[in-house]
């Protein structure tokens, strides 16, 4: 399958929906200072979209992490250090909405001190956030508004009313998020968002998929599948062994390697192997 088919069938984002998904962004950007961009922690550059960063060029970014929870807290600290702005979170944590307006009063420190210095007492920093299908955006959201109230207002310009909602007496949110696709430029980037769950694997080999996971385990996380199945994972034929370890058979006594394949790939998705992350700062 050649990568076009890939970057269509998975997502179902088709050019008419990409151009228009990018349009809308475009308006929306204009109104806000600061873009809030929700990434998924275990594969922090493969859960981009791959034009933001040439929409908002001249805004401030922050990166969000999220779903902290579900990754190696070691790497994402490496992660935090490699981004200018960058944030760890899990979207349902408690903090989650003080955590976020101070980190965006600092990025944008220079303006509140721009609109003291000429005698305004009070100003808006007006955020959105932004990212790829599943991300947490509305569990993101849903957390640091909780149940403070919106007020809707018309912008000249923008065809539908905006809701914002007042976080603190500095920031407002924009209601609701934009919705970009997925930065997949080549099989890897599919894979590793079929790994994580993000994206359906109906288009992809799972058999591939799951030796592709294994391979990277092994080079990252050296011990833990031979922990996890009790086999030597540097064996050949790594998928057959952990089904002939774990009695995964069919009735003829062989391995049955669909059920084996959907197994192990159930036990990456759900963190039954641990927490891991799968892309290197
Ligand atoms: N473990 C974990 N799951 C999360 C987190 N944030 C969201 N989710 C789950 O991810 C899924 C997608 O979340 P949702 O907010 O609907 O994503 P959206 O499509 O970006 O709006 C839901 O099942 C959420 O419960 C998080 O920080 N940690
Ligand atoms: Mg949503």
């Amino acid at each position: 399958m050649s990568e076009k088919e890939v970057n269509n069938v998975a997502i179902n984002w088709y050019p008419g929906h990409m151009a228009k998904a990018r349009r809308q962004m475009e308006e929306q950007l204009k109104l806000v200072d600061i873009v809030i961009e929700l990434r998924d922690a275990r594969i922090p550059e493969a859960s981009a979209n791959p034009i933001l960063a040439e929409l908002s060029k001249n805004k401030r970014v922050l990166i969000v992490l999220n779903k902290a929870d579900l990754a190696d807290p070691e790497e994402s600290r490496k992660w935090k250090e490699h981004y200018e702005n960058c944030l760890i979170v899990n979207s349902s944590s408690d903090n989650l909405s003080k955590l976020v307006v101070n980190e965006v009063k600092r990025i944008l420190q220079d303006k509140l001190d721009r609109a003291k210095a000429r005698g305004i007492r009070k100003i808006s920093l007006r955020a959105m956030v932004v990212g790829i299908p599943n991300v947490g955006k509305s569990t993101f959201i849903n957390n640091i508004v909780k149940k403070k109230v919106a007020k809707a207002e018309n912008r000249p310009g923008v065809t539908k009313s905006l809701q914002w909602i007042r976080l603190n007496e500095d920031v407002e949110l924009l209601d609701t998020p934009g919705v970009l696709w997925p930065k997949i430029e080549n099989q890897d980037d599919a894979r590793l968002l079929a790994l994580i769950g993000s994206i359906n694997d109906d288009i992809l080999d799972k058999q591939d998929l799951v030796l592709f996971g294994l391979k990277l385990l092994k080079e990252k996380y050296p011990g833990l599948i031979s922990e996890r199945y009790g086999v030597d994972e540097n064996q050949d034929e790594l998928i057959r062994q952990i089904g002939q370890a774990k009695l995964w058979l069919s009735n003829d006594g062989e391995v049955d390697m669909a059920k084996t394949v959907e197994v192990i790939l159930k036990d990456i998705r759900s963190n039954k192997i641990g927490r891991i992350t799968w892309q290197d700062a």
